[in-house]
C-alpha cells in the first residue's frame, strides 16, 4: 500500500494532536494510503528529538526549510504558530509537497490569499485544521440541515467559551502576542465558530463586532506548552497585543441572523463551544463538552410528544463513529483530528479536493478581518 510521508513542523499541544491522528489513521480506518510518520520539527534539537522518540518519528529536523526540501516527505503539516505559516506554507507549494495547515490559515485574509492560490498552482492537496467539522454530531447537524428536518434556517447563535487567562498573573503566552499569533480570541476560536456557520448555513454577508483586552499588561514568560506556561518572570510586564473576547452580529447571505461569542475570560468554562440553531421546522443544539451528543427538536412532532430529542451520534451510519467502538462507546477531542487526517489522506491518495481546504482558510480569514475592522471602527462591515 501507498505511504504517504509526514514532515509535521511542531511539537507541542497541535504537533501532539496531529502525530496522535497519524498513527491512529493507520489503525483504525481503511484508508487509500497509509501514513508514515518520517519527520518531526522544531528548532530546539534536544526538545524535537524527544519528541520524535515519544511519537514515533523515524527522524527530526530543526530547521523547517531542510525539511521541505528533503525527496522522502510528501506533504509538510504545519502546527507552528500564525506568523510562521504564510513563509512556510509558500516554500511547501513551490516543492509540491501537500499541505495541512492548522488554524487560523493566516494572520490575515491578503496572506491566506496567497497561500491559497500558491497551492492550488502547485496543483498540490491543502486542508486547514478546523477539527470540529469532524465531530460525528455536527455531521448529523449538517445532514439534518441538508435533509431539510430545520427547514428554512432563521437565527445561528454559537458560543465559545474559555477560561484559561481569566487569572491577570496568567503570564505573556505567545497567544497573547499579535506578531505572533494575529490575533486573540477571534483567530484562536472565533475561527472556530466562523467556520462552522460557513460548514452548516454558507457564507456571511456583514458583521458588527465588538472586541475586549481586558488585562493589558502580563508578566513575561519562558515556555508555553498547550495552555499552560512555565517560567514565569513575574517582576517584568509586557503589553498583551491581541483580544481578550470578541463578539459579533452576523447576517449570512441566506437571510439568516448570526450571534458569536468567543472570549477566554468565561470563568468556569474550559472548552465552552456549543451552538444553537433555530428553523422553520425545527432546531438543533451542540455543545462541545458532550460531543457525541445532538439536540434535535422537530415542529411537526405532535404537540403532547414535542420535546429537544437527545441523539448519541455513535451508530455506525454516524460519519466515522463505525471506525471505532460499539455504539454508546463514546470518542473524544483527539478524533477529530483523526478524522480531519483521515479525509486528508483519501484526498491525497486519490487527487481529490481536500476539504475543508485554503479557500475555506481564506473565507474564515475575510471574515475575521471584517470583524476586527468593525470592532476597531465601530460600524457595521460588509465582509
Ligand atoms: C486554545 O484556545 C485552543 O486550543 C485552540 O487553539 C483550539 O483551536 C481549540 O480547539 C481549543 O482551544
Amino acid at each position: 500500500m501507498q505511504v504517504l510521508n509526514a514532515g509535521l513542523i511542531g511539537y507541542k499541544f497541535m504537533g501532539r494532536a496531529h502525530s496522535n491522528a497519524f498513527r491512529q489513521v493507520n489503525h483504525f480506518f481503511d484508508s487509500k494510503a497509509k501514513i508514515g510518520l518520517k519527520s518531526i520539527c522544531g528548532r530546539d534539537g534536544e526538545a524535537v528529538s524527544k519528541a520524535a522518540l515519544k511519537f514515533g518519528f523515524e527522524s527530526y529536523d530543526t530547521d523547517w526549510k531542510t525539511l521541505i526540501k528533503r525527496d522522502d516527505i510528501d506533504f509538510v503539516d504545519i502546527t507552528a504558530p500564525g506568523n510562521m505559516h504564510r513563509e512556510i506554507a509558500l516554500m511547501a507549494a513551490a516543492k509540491k509537497k501537500h499541505i495541512f495547515c492548522e488554524k487560523p490559515l493566516a494572520m490575515n485574509a491578503r496572506e491566506a490569499k496567497e497561500m491559497w492560490i500558491a497551492a492550488e498552482a502547485a496543483g498540490i492537496r491543502h486542508q486547514v485544521g478546523f477539527n470540529y467539522r469532524f465531530v460525528p454530531a455536527i455531521r448529523l447537524a449538517k445532514r439534518l440541515i441538508d435533509e431539510g428536518k430545520i427547514g428554512t434556517i432563521y437565527h445561528f447563535r454559537a458560543l465559545y467559551l474559555q477560561d484559561w487567562i481569566v487569572d491577570p498573573a496568567f503570564p505573556l503566552v505567545w497567544r497573547l502576542d499579535k506578531k505572533i499569533a494575529g490575533s486573540g480570541a477571534n483567530g484562536d476560536i472565533n475561527a472556530h465558530l466562523i467556520d462552522l456557520a460557513r460548514y452548516l448555513l454558507g457564507d456571511i454577508e456583514r458583521v458588527s463586532g465588538l472586541q475586549k483586552t481586558f488585562i493589558k499588561k502580563r508578566p513575561m514568560v519562558d515556555m508555553m506548552d498547550g495552555l499552560r506556561a512555565t517560567g514565569v518572570d513575574s517582576s517584568t510586564y509586557g503589553d498583551v497585543t491581541v483580544d481578550d473576547a470578541s463578539l459579533f452580529l452576523a447576517e449570512f447571505k441566506s437571510g439568516a441572523l448570526g450571534s458569536f461569542e468567543a472570549t477566554r475570560f468565561a470563568s468556569g468554562r474550559k472548552n465552552g463551544m456549543s451552538f444553537e440553531i433555530n428553523g422553520s421546522n425545527g432546531s438543533i443544539r451542540f455543545e462541545f463538552e458532550r460531543m457525541n451528543e445532538l439536540l434535535y427538536y422537530n415542529n411537526e412532532d405532535p404537540s403532547y410528544q414535542r420535546g429537544f430529542k437527545l441523539i448519541s451520534a455513535t451508530e455506525p451510519e454516524h460519519d466515522y463513529a463505525g471506525n471505532w467502538w460499539p455504539p454508546g462507546h463514546i470518542i473524544g477531542y483527539e478524533h477529530t483530528f483523526v478524522h480531519e487526517m483521515f479525509e486528508f489522506v483519501q484526498a491525497m491518495a486519490d487527487g481529490s479536493n481536500a476539504s475543508p481546504d485554503f479557500k475555506d482558510g481564506y473565507e474564515c480569514c475575510r471574515i475575521l478581518d471584517a470583524v476586527d475592522k468593525s470592532a476597531a471602527e465601530r460600524e457595521w462591515v460588509n465582509v
